[in-house]
């Protein structure tokens, strides 16, 4: 609860019309795209300015006052969950083009801006911000930021992180920093911009951000390939790799394709049915269009690949892509259990095998869904809750598995979340990607930061008070 003298501070900070109260905006602003936990947040403030945020975080310190800040909340983690009566503070006010410059090719936004709408203004200059994935559309540039987001174009652009050239942020301490400034070359010590990218809202709120652009793609060409195994997947991602620049490959199986078919209307992109499907994409020109022809011949003299699917227009290409960007969207439905891994590439072959053994047997009365970023090292292994199982129960079961997975993935080196971060949701894996000393130095990073601990409190880890 927020004293009346607190509340009155806060509406005298932002206007009295910025403090939200009302039980539907407490409910919207306190969860994110996770159904586990109920929010349950004591109030949502809107600030316009990075004084005004400053001015909030330091009130929130003089009164042990915890924030939760908030994007778009289309993270699938738990970090923008508000559970225990926390101040959420949301920066969709700060949602404009604060400068562009074309011979930097950069730009400066606040934080609430729209990651499609940063998209459409670069290429309204004939440039690129090239970080992109289905929930373009609503996620914010301040949340893609603290979560380091990655996409579909991961194998030929980067994460988020890649894309940053300069942040100011407000630590949890109540200190305005202005992070590197647009530089490129910059060697002064600890760049502590990566430090808050990814940081998941524990250390500091993202209030401004400078992001490099680049040029702009010729069209792009989407292959849809059906593949007969795991392994086949990966002889085919070598394949390609080793001989073309590819923006994606991405892939999923034949169980996600009647998901989207049939929730969504989408045609398949071939008659026959096989177990999985690699999405490649290129950008368009005749010589890789050729090339990319008589790898797709060479995959198939194989036996890897059963059939396939070349985009002749832009419209084709798009339609292609929508099989592969519905399907989380579509799998809402089943309140799936989710799981967003990763290991080395070349790691890749054994580690399928290794997962598909242990999902299988561990899963026998389960639906699983596979696709994800294979080019990335990157899976998203979705398990469908079955109608009549509680939501408790099937999340119990398959949080017994994580930790089997948590140990596959420790043996093989990999990461328990490869890019949607870990919030409440993997906080317990984290020991196996994170070794006991670097968990450790990531709790003093906190405190140097986040004295407090006001900041995001019980997300990625718990303080230690
Ligand atoms: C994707 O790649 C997103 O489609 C969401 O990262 C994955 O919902 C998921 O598991
Ligand atoms: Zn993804």
């Amino acid at each position: 609860m927020l004293s009346d003298q607190v509340l009155s501070q806060l509406k005298e900070l932002v206007g009295p019309s910025y403090v939200l109260l009302e039980p539907e905006d407490l409910q919207r602003f306190g969860v994110d795209r996770t159904t586990l936990w109920q929010p349950n947040p004591c109030a949502v403030v809107l600030p316009a300015t990075i004084t005004a945020v400053q001015a909030i975080v330091l009130l929130a310190n003089e009164h042990n006052l915890a924030i939760v800040p908030s994007g778009g909340r289309t993270g699938l983690s738990g970090g923008a969950v508000a559970k225990d009566g926390e101040l959420i503070i949301a920066l969709d006010r700060m949602n404009t083009v604060i400068e562009f410059n074309a011979i930097d090719r950069a730009i400066t936004v606040g934080a609430g801006m729209i990651t499609a709408e940063v998209q459409a203004f670069a290429a309204s200059h004939d440039l690129l911000y090239p970080v992109d994935f289905a929930a373009a559309g609503s996620s914010q540039i301040g949340g893609n930021i603290a979560t380091n987001a990655g996409g579909i174009n991961v194998i030929r652009y980067g994460m988020t992180r890649d894309w940053i050239i300069g942040l100011r942020v407000v630590t949890g301490a109540g200190d305005i920093l202005a992070l590197n400034q647009g530089l490129l070359k910059n060697n002064t010590g600890y760049d502590f911009r990566h430090l808050f990218i990814g940081s998941e809202g524990t250390l500091g709120l993202i209030c401004e951000a400078t992001l490099q652009l680049t040029r702009p793609q010729t069209d792009t060409t989407v292959m849809v390939l059906g593949i007969k195994t795991f392994a086949d997947i990966v002889e085919v991602l070598q394949a390609f790799t080793a001989q073309m620049a590819l923006n994606a490959f991405e892939f999923f199986s034949q169980a996600a394709l009647d998901k989207v078919t049939e929730g969504q209307g989408h045609p398949a992109p071939f008659a026959t049915q096989t177990p999985f499907y690699a999405l490649v994409e290129f950008e368009t020109r005749p010589s890789t269009n050729d090339h990319a022809m008589a790898l797709f011949e060479q995959c198939t003299a194989q036996g890897w690949v059963l059939d396939g699917v070349v985009s002749q227009s832009l419209a084709q290409a798009r339609a292609l892509w929508r099989l592969r960007e519905d399907i989380s969207e579509t799998l809402w439905h089943w309140q799936p259990y989710k799981n967003d891994i990763s290991v080395r590439i070349s790691k890749m072959p054994d580690f399928l095998a290794d997962v598909d053994e242990l999902v299988s047997t561990r899963y026998p009365d389960f639906e699983i869904v596979w696709y994800g970023h294979i080019g990335d090292g990157n899976l998203h292994l979705n398990i469908l809750k079955p109608q009549d199982l509680p939501q408790t129960d099937f999340f119990a079961r398959c949080g017994a598995v994580s930790l089997e997975i948590g140990e596959l993935l420790a043996r093989y080196g990999g990461s328990i979340s490869a890019e949607h971060g870990v919030g409440l949701l993997k906080k317990s894996l984290l020991p196996y990607s994170r070794s006991p000393v670097e968990i450790a130095l990531m709790r003093s990073v906190k405190k140097t930061f986040d004295p407090k601990s006001i900041l995001n409190p019980g997300k990625v880890f718990d303080s230690l008070t």
